[in-house]
């Protein structure tokens, strides 16, 4: 499964976002390194179901035609400035980031908290400053990661180029870094990795960390941010976000009080709903500032991360691609993401290894005609396989 992290300054939001998407049991509060140890749990991204297009009136795999799908979510301790050196809680937690596929960086939009997470009056804090910080103590705690190898693998490598680079590739996997990455930002900043410098080495970390960790950035507690904190994060690529409005909704959604589903624009009253004088009160106002920001931003800041950094599509396998269902019936029974460029093939061996050995064809169940073993899938796609193995 996708495996994401949130990332960001402490007190920022982190484990409420993390708690909105996954529902798990997780401490807020509004003071530094709430979050020690790092909890992980189940969010969705949210990807509309082919079924209401296919007119498949009996699919149960979906909400009203919205579909969610599984990826694994960190929520970690907070980072502060010099943390590659051990400080906060160090170097602990970028280790923790190390497996991710792409990290959500939660800011304070709102200024309300100093560099090290401490409360302050709202404004007083340019979020901006809490941006670059985190790919640079990330880049430089992966510099040190390949400072501690590089000598000795300069040495096996016996001045063989793509051979020191492999050795490094191996050296690297655990951070998910492989030898196409480390080629393109050797090329990329020019150095010579055999006789690279540590300044060398930190400018090809940078470079890495881009190509192989996408991220997002999210504006979070957005309801309380000076509109130009939120321009100027906005400048940057920045979706506002309300994790704690998230939260609230979820919750509430959760506790039958009102109807809404993750991602929606806003949410309906359920008749009969008993709601006490404070929760219509709080709901009125996340209600007028999700018209104002569109939404909570908090399954957009997911579904960007997912399908436009990481680059991933959803693709259904069936088995009967005349009722789109599988052996026993259930309509459009997986949801599969798989990164942009996965072919059919790839998809045989994602259902199962031995459907991908026995791989023969696949069928798009919309035009029923077979397709090219080399075709791109794309999200949406409804695929039956066609393998010698059952
Ligand atoms: N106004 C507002 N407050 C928020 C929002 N999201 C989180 N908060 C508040 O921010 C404070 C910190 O939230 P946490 O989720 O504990 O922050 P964290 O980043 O996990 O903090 P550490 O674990 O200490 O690093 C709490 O008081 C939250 O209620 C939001 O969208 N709007
Ligand atoms: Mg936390």
């Amino acid at each position: 499964m996708l495996l994401l992290a949130l990332a960001g300054k402490p007190n920022c939001g982190k484990s409420t976002f993390f708690k909105s998407l996954t529902l798990a049991n997780v401490e807020i509060a509004n003071y530094p390194f709430t979050t020690i140890d790092a909890n992980k749990g189940v969010a969705y991204v949210r990807s509309p179901c082919p079924c209401k297009e296919l007119g498949l009136d009996n699919c149960t795999s979906c909400v009203d035609g919205v579909r969610f799908i599984p990826v694994e979510l960190l929520d970690v301790a907070g980072l502060v400035p010099d943390a590659h050196l051990g400080r906060g809680l160090g170097n602990q937690f970028l280790d923790n980031l190390r497996e991710a596929d792409g990290i959500i960086q939660v800011v304070d939009a709102s200024g309300s908290t100093d560099a090290e997470g401490n409360p302050v009056d709202i404004g007083t804090r340019d979020p901006r400053e809490d941006v670059a910080f985190l790919k640079y103590e990330f880049a430089m705690w992966m510099a040190g990661i390949v400072d501690k190898h590089l000598a000795k693998l300069v040495r096996q490598a016996q001045g063989k180029d793509q051979v020191l680079i492999d050795l490094l590739a191996g050296a690297l996997a655990g951070l998910r870094i492989n030898a196409i990455q480390i080629r393109e930002a050797v090329d990329e900043t020019g150095i010579n990795l055999a006789k690279a410098s540590p300044e060398d080495i930190e400018k090809m970390c940078e470079v890495l960390l881009y190509v192989s960790k996408p991220m997002i950035l999210a504006a979070n507690k957005a309801d309380q941010a000076p509109e130009a904190n939120l321009a100027s994060l906005a400048e940057l690529g920045a979706v506002p976000t309300i994790a704690a409005g998230e939260l609230a909704l979820k919750s509430a959604a959760q506790a039958k009080l009102l109807r809404y589903l993750p991602g929606d624009k806003t949410f309906a009253p359920i008749e009969g709903a008993k709601l006490s004088a404070n929760q219509v009160k709080a709901l009125t106002m996340i209600a007028e500032n999700m018209k104002k920001l569109g939404s909570t931003g908090v399954q957009e800041t997911l579904n960007k991360l997912v399908f436009d950094e990481i680059g991933m599509i959803v693709v259904y396998p069936v088995e009967d691609d005349g009722k789109c269902c599988n052996a026993k019936g259930v309509v459009l029974p997986d949801a599969f993401l798989m990164p942009k460029g996965s072919t059919p093939k790839d998809l045989a061996y994602k259902v199962h290894t031995d459907i991908g050995n026995g791989f023969l064809y696949a069928v798009d169940a919309r035009t029923k005609m077979r397709i090219k073993d080399s075709t791109e899938l794309k999200t949406g796609d409804v695929i039956r396989i066609v393998s010698t193995a059952k």
